[in-house]
């Protein structure tokens, strides 16, 4: 089976035949005078702008997207190819593309705080770099909400990236891109995200004297889709015995963890975050995290009509899930039956303990919440304060850092640093190394350590990836000095 055809079976708006993706300068809306930056005809174009999602008969929801697809329209790449994307903004405010987990200038990187100018409103603006490094990336919008639900995360910019490269990632049947979202973001004090606590999961950052103030408002959401599809109400992905599917699975949610399980299969996780890791290992559930990805391959051994869904009933029941149907099945009720669950653990994919390069600076990152503060919403603070922080993280290049993310909240918290690849050196203490990650979620009350190598000179964004979190001051800014 050849590309164009196993494309065919994921959800037609993730996917389009890459024909459908590049749109030459011709098709452009001739009217909009062409940016000065340069005059190549781009490779991709994207328009921001209202649209509608029909997450299932009867169930539209109105938001904003790009190119009226949600997710966008795949954009796929060469690794190494230097892509120009053209972005034209049909809104009232300003909006920043930000290329998720690629290696690239802070100019074109989609983030006001690095610098990056935005796509202004009724304007457009143009993002042209090389693309690397292959591997399963994303973009979305990475505007402020603030209060605002109707903005940056909590929309439908978000769109699956792929760059390609002359690795394999083993033999595959069908390819599927899945995105993980609420929708109707509203805000609670019931966290609709707490998983129960694992009480054999350490606590080395849990202090001696709990914080007793009340939590504020945290986002909740009423509706939950795969891609833009409620479960039940989308094409579902068609299989047949034998067949090894891959799955790109993206969590694009502005605010929960999502974990996700087929009954009677295995995902053999390949790549975090778009990156091979050293293990390979068959898992029952895949725990994601906002801004995460895991390619995970599935072999298809267990005919049947099933559910491949979220774990908690609440969040499948409103949606978040998919039917796998085989081939020649007369069994017409899909079943979903609860995958045995163990904990995710990061480390299990690393080479064990290989020793890490000494460090040439260790950099500490304590992070807070103040619970409920001006509206009932927490706020966040990193060593001490919210963001902004004068020039305190420095970095320089050529030099070998590790960070040490101590997390004394009751959250666990997906980290992201832009423009840089990290590696995992140890998860509560748990060591691990060659597993290299753009995102890391460091658990409650718990630690993380990362290295990292400063490579990539200008300002560069260090942020949870839960919008409202990031919004009211979980952010950082590394300089190069
Ligand atoms: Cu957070």
């Amino acid at each position: 089976m050849n590309r164009r055809d196993f494309v065919r079976f994921a959800s037609a708006t993730v996917i389009a035949a890459s024909t459908d993706l590049l749109h030459p300068a011709s098709t452009q809306a001739s009217a909009l005078p062409e940016p000065a930056l340069t005059s190549r005809p781009p490779d991709f174009t994207l328009r921001i702008a209202p649209t509608l999602v029909e997450l299932a008969p009867n169930v539209v929801v109105s938001t904003i997207g790009y190119s009226n697809k949600v997710p966008g329209p795949l954009l796929r790449m060469r690794a190494g190819q230097r892509v120009a994307i053209h972005v034209t903004n049909d809104t009232d405010v300003p909006e920043y593309v930000h290329w998720h987990g690629l290696l690239i200038p802070s100019d074109v990187d989609g983030a006001a705080e690095e610098g990056t100018p935005p796509v202004p409103p009724h304007g457009q603006n143009r993002y042209e770099f090389v693309a690397n490094p292959a591997g399963s990336r994303w973009y979305h919008s990475h505007t402020m909400a603030m209060l605002d639900l109707h903005r940056g995360a909590y929309t439908g910019q978000f769109g699956f990236l792929m760059i390609d490269s002359a690795h394999d990632p083993g033999r595959y049947d069908q390819e599927v891109f899945l995105a993980l979202r609420e929708w109707q973001p509203y805000l609670t004090q019931m966290d609709p995200d707490e998983q129960a606590a694992d009480p054999q999961s350490p606590t080395p950052e849990k202090p001696a004297q709990p914080d007793m103030r009340p939590s504020g408002l945290e986002i909740g959401a009423p509706l939950y889709s795969i891609n833009d599809k409620m479960l039940g109400a989308g094409e579902p992905l068609r299989v047949k015995e034998g067949q090894r599917i891959l799955i790109h699975l993206l969590n694009a949610s502005p605010s929960q963890i999502h974990r996700i399980g087929l009954f009677g299969h295995h995902f053999q996780v390949i790549a975090l975050d778009g990156n091979p890791v050293p293990s390979p290992q068959p898992v029952n559930v895949i725990e994601i995290a906002p801004g995460e990805r895991v390619d995970a391959i599935v072999e298809m051994n267990l005919p049947g009509v099933w559910i491949l869904g979220e774990l908690r009933d609440v969040a499948r029941r409103s949606g978040m899930g998919i039917v796998v149907e085989y081939a020649n099945q007369a069994q017409p009720r899909p079943q979903w039956i609860a995958p045995a669950n163990a904990r995710w653990d990061y480390t299990i994919f690393g080479k064990p303990a290989a020793p890490h390069p000494a460090p040439d600076q260790t950099i500490n990152m304590v992070f807070e919440k103040v619970p409920g503060g001006p509206n009932g919403i927490n706020h966040w603070l990193v060593n001490g304060k919210e963001y902004p922080h004068d020039r305190e993280f420095i970095f320089r290049q050529g030099l070998r850092y590790r960070l040490v993310f101590h997390n004394r909240s009751d959250d666990s918290h997906p980290l992201h640093m832009h423009r840089h690849l990290f590696e995992l050196v140890e998860i509560n203490g748990k060591p691990t190394a060659g597993i290299h990650k753009d995102t890391v979620v460091v658990p409650a009350f718990g630690r993380a350590t990362v290295d990292l190598l400063a490579d990539q000179p200008g300002l560069t964004l260090f942020h949870c990836h839960i919008q409202q979190h990031m919004d009211f001051g979980f952010m950082a800014l590394f300089r190069y000095a």
